[in-house]
């Protein structure tokens, strides 16, 4: 009798463990930018789907890992401009060289349309914030949606297992 109160304890015991599938996984987001001043009114051409040498590109978003386990992940974001507002976007995209729907007239993707799921919007220089989303396998764009940084080179993308 004992004994088998000893092994139902150990079960309910196991049983509330947090388990693997409860994890979260933190992705570190840097936005930045070269710090000279530019003239934006022109897509610089190196938004995704479009010509690019990205080692040009005057403005940045590096991600750390670009790949994680579909679950819970948390987006730490941290602004390293000096001086601009930069902001953070997450939106599925069929793969890697997806070009995101965009409004030319604006320099910028059209939000009714890319169904991102969440953002870090309008961070001042050298604040961070935080966004945590329940991701399912995929790809996905993390871009700038300020008006001129998409094709000044805010976007990277992540892949989701
Ligand atoms: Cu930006």
């Amino acid at each position: 009798m004992k004994r088998t109160i000893s092994a139902v304890t150990l079960l309910c015991a196991i049983a509330i463990l947090p388990s693997a599938g409860f994890a979260s996984t933190t992705v570190k987001v840097s936005l930045g930018d070269s710090g000279v001043v530019l003239d934006l009114s022109k897509n610089l051409g190196m938004a995704p789907g479009t010509k690019m040498d990205m080692a040009k590109a005057p403005m940045y978003i590096k991600i750390q890992p670009a790949m994680v386990p579909a679950g819970t992940v948390v987006f730490k974001v941290t602004n390293k401009s000096k001086d601009v507002i930069h902001e953070m976007l997450l939106a599925p995209i069929a793969n890697a060289n997806t070009a995101l729907p965009y409004i030319d007239s604006e320099n910028r993707a059209d939000e009714e349309k890319t169904h991102d799921l969440g953002e870090v919007s309008e961070l001042d220089p050298g604040k961070s914030g935080e966004l945590t989303v329940d991701m399912k396998p995929g790809t996905y764009m993390i871009f700038c949606n300020v008006p001129g940084h998409l094709g000044a080179g805010m976007w990277t993308t992540i892949k989701v297992k």
